[in-house]
């Protein structure tokens, strides 16, 4: 018998939606220890909270964090606030010893990231941070092919995510929904923002980074801010370049921007071994292009691998629809949630964890050291 499983969510934006709906359908699809109990929402504005229960079937609201963390009918904290809320809300909840899921990135910056760790590690709570394209199904086929050693010595990874909405210079900065140009609540632009989903990829494919070298640009330096109504100089990176070298000698190369004009969310990867080759494009999220030099001669190519195609054979694909039939990006969401409540009855925890996704925290305060000195820096461990 599954044992329910009280969320409280914190944040109604983009990801609290994305979230709530992992949460309404996992259990109608996959056999778990746990199911979900969506118990309540918390934000700032009570009507817009209340409206948002409605709409998403949460049983009760709050307005204040503090009190939904001081709840004892709640069991999980799911963190979809700002980036810069993230650090003080996950050491109450951890404190409090409630389970928590917290958006990306972990935090604002690695030393802060570093005491998320250690809250709760010392509340031994189990944790878990959205990196939610881990959990596309075509990505963990690669994590799968690379783990059985199909590529052989990985030679280069390179990665990127574009995106085109805030070319407008008109477009304000601060305030519900553009609070990720509003540095004092992102911390970071694109590197935070989109990098980072890069980063953790290439971290759980291909391991560490040893060292970097970034590049970053702010092309608009002033907007208006929505909650002074006065015009501010930017402080977020509106693009941002890094090459490096991952700890097993191979190559790295990152690209990320929103000033790409007609992207809207394309994050791609390519990844060469000596033996063969896999690349991802989330705009066809459902392949896996593969080419395999073992492959007799003349039918050696690039392969297509369709993950609706397998009959089920592929990660997650057994568990929705039958062969050829499309699943898409909310499904990652529910991947991870039916992950982690695999992990709870386990007890083996679900990555990335905080500590897992620490790493890329450090990455990041690399990417930021270095585009500011403009020398190579090392990436600390974790
Ligand atoms: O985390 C990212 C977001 O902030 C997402 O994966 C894509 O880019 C979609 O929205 C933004």
């Amino acid at each position: 018998m599954s044992k329910p499983l009280n969320i409280g969510l914190i944040g109604t934006g983009f990801m609290g939606r994305a979230h709530s709906n992992a949460y309404r359908k996992v259990s109608n699809f996959f056999k778990l220890p746990y199911h979900p109990v969506l118990k309540a929402v918390c934000a700032r504005s009570a009507d817009k909270v209340k409206d948002f229960a409605e709409t998403w079937g949460y049983e009760s609201t709050e307005t204040d964090w503090k009190t939904l963390i001081s709840r004892k009918d709640i069991d999980a904290i799911d963190i979809c606030t700002p980036n810069n809320n993230h650090a003080e809300i996950a050491i109450a909840a951890a404190q409090a010893g409630k389970i928590i899921l917290c958006e990306k990135p972990l935090a604002m910056n690695g030393p802060e990231g570093l005491k998320m760790v250690e809250a709760v590690e010392k509340a031994k709570v189990p944790n878990i941070v959205w990196y939610n394209y881990r959990r596309v199904p075509a990505v963990t086929l690669a994590k799968k092919l690379i783990e059985e050693g199909r590529l052989g010595k990985i030679f280069h990874y390179r990665a990127k995510f574009l995106q085109d909405w805030t070319i407008s210079p008109e477009l304000p900065q601060g305030g519900a929904g553009l609070w990720r140009l509003d540095v004092a609540a992102s911390g970071s632009g694109v590197s935070g923002d989109l990098l980072a989903h890069c980063i953790d990829t290439a971290l759980w494919l291909n391991g560490s980074l040893d060292t970097i070298s970034a590049m970053t640009e702010t092309f608009i330096k002033e907007r208006k801010h929505t909650l002074t109504g006065k015009t501010e100089k930017v402080g977020i990176d509106d693009a941002c370049i890094f090459m490096g070298r991952f700890k097993n000698g191979s190559l790295a190369n990152f690209e990320s921007t929103r000033y790409a004009r007609g992207h809207k969310a394309l994050y791609t990867f390519e990844i060469n071994g000596e033996n063969a080759s896999i690349a991802w494009d989330l705009h066809d999220l459902h392949r896996l292009q593969y080419f395999d030099y073992k492959d007799e001669g003349k039918l050696r190519g690039w392969k297509s691998i369709h993950v609706t195609d397998a009959g089920g054979d592929h990660p997650y694909m057994d568990k929705w629809w039958v062969p050829g039939l499309s699943i898409g990006y909310e499904h990652s969401f529910v991947h991870q949630v039916a992950d982690f409540l695999e992990s709870l009855g386990s007890g083996k925890p679900a990555m990335p964890d905080f500590r897992d996704a620490y790493r890329t925290q450090l990455v990041l305060d690399a990417i930021t050291e270095s585009a500011k000195t403009g020398k190579w820096e090392k990436v600390e461990s974790a």
